[in-house]
């Protein structure tokens, strides 16, 4: 015979292995940082626009730009962003 204390216990333990394996499921934040990546800059990850981010706003030099380019750093569309500075 089960008691009532030993089902609540259980029940306990059930909902707690629930969202144990719920904030598992959701872990995955190195795949939804990658969504955030444009993929205009596919060797960098630098965030679609808005804002619109200028060379001086980002770390990176020399990087491989795709169409559309959405924050436009390569202006002389040879598709390499940021040549200079
Ligand atoms: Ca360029």
């Amino acid at each position: 015979m089960i008691s009532l204390r030993s089902l609540k216990v259980v029940t306990v333990r059930v909902f707690l292995i629930a969202g144990a394996l719920l904030l598992i499921s959701k872990v995955p934040s190195l795949a939804q940082h990658r969504e955030n990546c444009d993929p205009a800059y596919p060797n960098v990850c630098i965030p679609s626009p808005p804002p619109d981010l200028d060379c001086g706003d980002i770390e990176y030099r020399r990087f491989q730009v795709l169409e559309p380019d959405p924050h436009r750093f390569d202006g002389d569309k040879d598709g390499i962003g940021c040549e200079r500075g």
